[in-house]
């Protein structure tokens, strides 16, 4: 295992991309309401990437994959493609996920948005995935370990009843989209995998939790997840810079604050 330990000018990059990223999804907000369509959104964020960044949206062409965000609707865990026939509509919540490159450096975040009102469960599930990211990104220091994140993701599902995806997980990231170490949202590492934080590591913590039970299905357009039991999932997701003294969160929106 490779984790690479950021330079200064190197932090600079993760900051404007992190930035850039945060910014695609402050720009959303107005957007996603009932009848826009998921193939809208796509262009909307691949126009914005591209002319008013100056950036280059990650996920296109990247392992072959045909759009340039994914989008990922109710039952969708992840990896859900944007669809020119995907009409949102009252009631859905739909995770919206950016990854940018700018000047060779990654920024990665999403964000669950409503559309027009959500259920009380739908609500519930969204708020909770979104507290249990903040937990997880609140342990984040150096001398921490690894395995002290999805400790602290699998306590908090546990105790609401929801569970916790196993087979996507969050990554280290930089001149590389996806690189070592991978971040575990449960409590899976070996005592060889469970690294100590060090200042200058960048990484994502991106948990996905599921209303029902945590086992995945793959669609078979080959990229689409969806929970085998076709309840609900929500998705929250941040890149992280190891501070000297903490953590900072490269891809925080105006809305957010952190300690
Ligand atoms: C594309 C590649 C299989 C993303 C992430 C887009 C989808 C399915 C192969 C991870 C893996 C985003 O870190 C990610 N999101 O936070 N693949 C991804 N793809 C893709
Ligand atoms: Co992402
Ligand atoms: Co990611």
């Amino acid at each position: 295992m490779m984790v690479t330990i950021k330079t200064p000018e190197e932090i600079e990059k993760m900051r404007v991309a992190g930035r850039l990223a945060a910014e695609v999804l402050e720009m959303l907000d107005d957007l996603v309401k009932p009848g826009v369509t998921t193939g809208e959104l796509d262009r909307i964020c691949h126009e914005y990437i591209t002319e008013k960044q100056g950036a280059i949206p990650a996920p296109l062409n990247y392992h072959g994959f045909p759009k340039s965000i994914c989008t990922s609707v109710n039952h969708v865990i992840c990896h859900g493609i944007p669809d020119d026939n995907k009409k949102l509509k009252k009631g859905d919540i739909v995770n919206i996920d950016i990854t940018v490159i700018k000047d060779g450096y990654h920024g990665d975040t999403s964000k669950m948005f409503y559309v027009g009102e959500p259920t009380i469960m739908a609500r519930r599930l969204a708020e909770f995935t979104q507290q249990a990211l903040y937990a997880a990104i609140d342990v984040v220091k150096p001398g921490a370990r690894l395995s002290s994140i999805g400790k602290v993701i699998q306590q908090l599902a546990d105790k609401e009843r929801f569970s916790v995806v196993q087979e996507y997980c969050g990554h280290g990231i930089g001149k590389v989209f996806h690189e070592d170490p991978q971040v575990l949202h449960y409590d899976g590492y070996t005592e060889k995998s469970d690294i100590e934080l060090q200042p200058g590591m960048c990484f994502t913590i991106e948990p996905m939790i599921n209303a029902g039970k945590r086992h995945c299905k793959l669609l078979k357009d080959g990229w689409t997840v969806v929970t085998k039991d076709h309840t609900l999932s929500a998705q929250w997701e941040h890149t992280l810079l190891v501070t000297e003294t903490g953590v900072e969160v490269l891809t925080r929106r105006r809305e957010e604050s952190f300690s």
